[in-house]
């Protein structure tokens, strides 16, 4: 169980919460004193065999994300950039016996990278250090199938340091991706020197490159050259990034962060952050450290999580643990994931790229667009006009929000949090009913009529996620109509409909797993 700082959950509901669900499934004996002078805000809960669903809901309800997940999921929009051998052999994934001599940029530049990512919006950028064909593009001391061994800056360079310094220079945050397969190193294959070999490489990089702010595991497994499965050791592997990076989030096969089910762009229209996981059991994980309070990192076993539904009600009902496990959005700006010179034709436009916005980043995910660099070790001209036009279409429509202004009302609110903080820029503070009260109505009403087809909405995730459904409804001047619907919010859900144009409108919430929160409310006109 992982502890935090943050006391998100009222104390006494945080303080039975993690009693009743941690005590009912531990050995006693885990529950030491020590750990529990603090209620901690939870990211991850076990389930008591029988548990009522109504208990179960308001379980899931109260589940936050740990500090490191919520920085994640405040980053929105991530930059990707999958460079390496494959940029030079037009390939998507090489076999591992490429030679070496073939990696050579004439005018690498990664400052030119980070400021078309960020000028583009993102925030964060994650480079392939290593992918499948186990070519490092950094000059690792456990193998000499890297920059080291290639005419590129006469085997000085190394690309995670330029990257990660223009990352540092722009205020960019910087993660890797360091694939597990590997069809290039001997030990491939023979389990336990390869588990060695990948740890060490992850401590070099987590170790000389400064902050790293995402790890990514893919879960790619193959044979090795002595006809043998290759297993993972994932528990050290997560071990080494929490001693080294406390502050980076796991994605994938990871505890922290889940693949979305899809390399389209669009996530799901419901989207849960919080969904069952599953796990050891926790006697067979605990081992000797009785005094260790557990946490999901010990317990995690990756599986398949692309199925269209994860969290509703009817699948967080056996669930035998939960957890926050938010989705990321990956998707290429072109077809391949590296730079092939064949597809400078096929980039998306700038209308796809904010689709692929409004379906990811405005349901409840994060985006993660990957923009590989070609062979010159730049980003394409023709990437940079479609990253341009998307920003533009972003900036244009979310300029104003015309919800500013209204006069904001609620059927019920809890005390402090007022209607009208919906419509402060503070993210810290926001609209919730009392203890109970899990459908209501905010209603918002204008000077004059506003006119707008794009609809923001955010929860106050620090404290869960709860809403299940709302819609979005319009004064005609006799009656209300709806002119949007949806489930999930979760930290933000971005709604796009035929425009409206009103003096009043109202959200209404239909269902929530605990009295909902809602910290920003935003109304758009998108640029015609
Ligand atoms: C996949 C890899 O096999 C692809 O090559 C790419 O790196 C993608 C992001 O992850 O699993």
């Amino acid at each position: 169980m992982e502890i935090h700082k943050k006391h998100n959950l009222p104390d006494i509901a945080a303080w039975c919460l993690f009693f009743t669900c941690v005590c009912a499934a531990l050995p006693i004996s885990v529950a030491s004193d020590q750990i529990y002078k603090k209620p901690p805000g939870l990211s991850f809960v076990l389930l008591r065999p029988g548990e009522p669903l109504d208990r179960i809901v308001r379980t899931a309800a109260q589940i936050v994300p740990s500090p490191r997940q919520l920085a994640w999921q405040e980053r929105e929009f991530i930059g990707f950039a999958h460079f390496g051998m494959n940029t030079f052999t037009d390939r998507e994934w090489g076999e591992g016996t490429e030679s070496p001599a073939l990696f050579n940029s004439s005018d690498f530049d990664a400052r030119q990278w980070v400021k078309i990512l960020k000028d583009a919006g993102a925030r964060m950028l994650i480079l392939t250090a290593k992918h499948h064909d186990g070519f490092c593009l950094w000059p690792s001391r456990y193998t000499e199938h890297s920059v080291k061994a290639s005419p590129w800056r006469r085997g000085k360079g190394d690309v995670v340091k330029e990257v990660a310094k223009a990352c540092r220079e722009a205020g960019l945050k910087f993660g890797i991706y360091l694939s597990p397969w590997d069809r290039h190193e001997p030990t491939y294959g023979d389990s336990p020197a390869y588990n060695e070999y990948f740890r060490r490489q992850l401590r070099e990089l987590l170790t000389n490159y400064g902050e790293i702010a995402e790890v990514w595991f893919d879960g790619a497994c193959g044979e090795g050259p002595n006809g043998k499965r290759q297993v993972y050791d994932w528990p050290s592997y997560y071990r080494v990034v929490r001693e080294l990076q406390p502050h980076a989030v796991i994605f994938g096969m990871g505890p922290d962060l889940r693949w979305v089910g899809t390399e389209s762009g669009y996530g799901r229209e419901t989207e849960w952050s919080v969904v069952p996981v599953e796990i050891k059991t926790p006697e067979t994980a605990v081992g000797a450290s009785s005094r260790k309070l557990l946490s999901l990192d010990d317990l995690f076993i990756p599986r398949d999580m692309t199925a269209e539904d994860l969290g509703s009600q009817e699948k967080i009902k056996d669930a035998k643990a939960l957890a926050w496990y938010p989705a990321e959005t990956d998707v290429s700006i072109r077809p391949g994931w590296f730079y092939h010179r064949s597809q400078d034709g096929e980039v998306k436009t700038p209308e796809k790229l904010v689709d692929i916005y409004f379906s990811s980043v405005g349901r409840n995910s994060v985006l993660l667009l990957n923009v590989p660099p070609d062979k010159r070790g730049l980003i394409h001209e023709n990437d940079i006009r479609s990253l341009r036009g998307m920003r533009r279409i972003l900036d244009r429509t979310f300029a104003e929000n015309l919800a500013q202004g209204a006069a904001v009302k609620a059927s019920n609110e809890a005390k402090d949090h007022q209607a009208g903080l919906v419509l402060d820029d503070d993210k810290m503070t926001y609209w919730t009913t009392e203890e109970r009260v899990e459908s209501a109505t905010i209603e918002f009403d204008f000077p004059e009529a506003r006119t707008f087809d794009v609809a923001m909405l955010q929860e106050h995730v620090r404290v869960g996620q709860r809403i299940e459904e709302f819609s979005l409804e319009a004064w005609n001047g006799k009656e209300w109509t709806a002119f949007a619907r949806g489930t999930t919010i979760g930290h933000k859900r971005l709604l796009r409909f035929p425009e409206v144009t009103s003096r009043k409108i109202r959200l209404v919430i239909l269902k929530s797993r605990s009295h909902p929160t809602l910290s920003t409310f935003g109304l758009f006109k998108s640029p015609s």
